[in-house]
């Protein structure tokens, strides 16, 4: 099925939350939302009302701020929580429920029949507020199949915007996505969104896979923090849908991502990791001779992300043994130095016999490229 039109639901603030090096102060929260607002995610999810008095009033704050995207919190399929979400004002009402073995035998000990009566409830009680709620199937992938037909349809039927489908454990594959999003397309009326936590490295090729087989919602987080590993990070599903059709990302502000991404980084004090999808310190770096000529040709050859779309540029390392004549003319060249062939050759050579002891830095090859013009 082709990928027409989806939303992110972003949940830094819910699911982020959970993430262990996670507290955010009240105004932290809202530069925050005010930053994935920016970008343009059309939901933000917030962290339960009932989780605390201080979460209460941060939902009540960031629900009333008058943001263009739609303000969600996410809580237990409880009428008490529900009635505190409904209270702070917020647009819409994620719930969740366990249908898993684990989760029923473990957690809160209700068979199927028990869940859909108890989803009735609350689902009625959000959908009179006029707010949206979504009915999500906490532990979706080792749960039965026949279970979670039953769960999803009962609710379909009771009127919900979304039914989730929520990889807990992160253990689902992509297969597996297609399979499930597919049949339940078939089934249900409602959209369906997806959350999936990344413990076994999944969660962007779920998240996408999800979208082809018709799915409407995908959860992500700044980074991807969440408990454990987290989640579908924002910049790695943008990665992905901008090199499968970068029209469905044109939507967003590409270029806000960075300082997006930095900015939560240094909130919840983490270092942004070398090799992250396009903000990471080496996303553009091209290196090996074969790559720099054919990159400094056409970008395209090995980009296929434009680091200008995201407000980034691109580096084209020269100082190493890998280097090609190729990036070195281009270098001599910015300097305002013109080499023959031969010489190009030769002071390749040097730069490759001097960079085995070790990378040069782009001073010495500068010097070195001046002191060839005077020798
Ligand atoms: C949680 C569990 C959850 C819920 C996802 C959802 C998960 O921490 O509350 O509501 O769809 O991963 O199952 O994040
Ligand atoms: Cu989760």
């Amino acid at each position: 099925m082709p990928i027409v039109d989806f939303s992110i639901i972003d949940s830094t603030l819910r699911e982020g939350e959970q993430f262990s090096k996670a507290h955010y102060t009240t105004e932290e929260k809202i530069r925050i939302a005010e930053a994935l607002e920016e970008f343009g995610v059309e939901y933000i999810e917030l962290t339960s009302p009932a989780a605390s008095p201080q979460s209460f009033e941060d939902c009540k704050i960031i629900a009333n701020l008058g943001l263009k995207c739609k303000i969600l919190t996410h809580t237990r399929c409880h009428m008490e929580d529900a009635q505190k979400a409904v209270e702070t004002g917020v647009a819409g009402v994620d719930i969740l429920f366990g249908t898993s073995s684990f989760l029923r035998r473990f957690s809160h000990g209700k068979n199927i029949s028990e869940i859909i009566d108890s989803a009735r409830e609350v689902i009625n009680f959000i959908k009179k507020s006029g707010r949206e709620v979504r009915f999500s199937s906490e532990d979706t992938f080792r749960s039965e199949e026949k279970d979670l037909l039953r769960v999803y349809q009962a609710v379909d039927e009771l009127g919900v915007d979304r039914v989730g489908l929520a990889d807990t454990v992160g253990i689902a594959t992509p297969r597996q996505l297609y399979s499930l999003v597919s049949e339940l397309r078939q089934h249900l009326k409602s959209g369906i969104e997806f959350h999936g936590h990344n413990d076994s490295g999944c969660a962007i090729a779920n998240s996408f896979t999800a979208l082809e087989a018709g799915a409407t919602h995908i959860d992500t987080s700044v980074l991807g923090i969440g408990e454990r590993n987290g989640i579908t990070p924002l910049g790695g599903l943008i990665a992905r849908l901008y090199s499968y059709d970068r029209n469905l990302v044109t939507k967003y502000r590409l270029e806000k991502l960075y300082d997006l991404e930095q900015m939560v980084a240094k909130i919840v004090g983490v270092k942004i990791p070398f090799n992250n999808f396009i903000t990471g310190e080496t996303s553009f770096t091209h290196k090996a001779g074969m790559h720099t000529k054919a990159v400094m040709l056409n970008p395209e050859a090995y980009e296929p992300i434009d680091p200008q779309d995201f407000g980034l540029n691109r580096t084209i390392s020269i100082g190493h043994r890998l280097t090609g004549k190729n990036a070195i003319q281009t270098r001599a060249q910015e300097l305002g130095l013109h080499f023959g062939d031969t010489q190009l050759r030769e002071i390749t050579l040097e730069i490759k016999r001097l960079a085995d002891a070790g990378p040069l830095s782009i001073e010495q090859l500068d010097e070195l490229l001046r002191g060839w013009v005077v020798a």
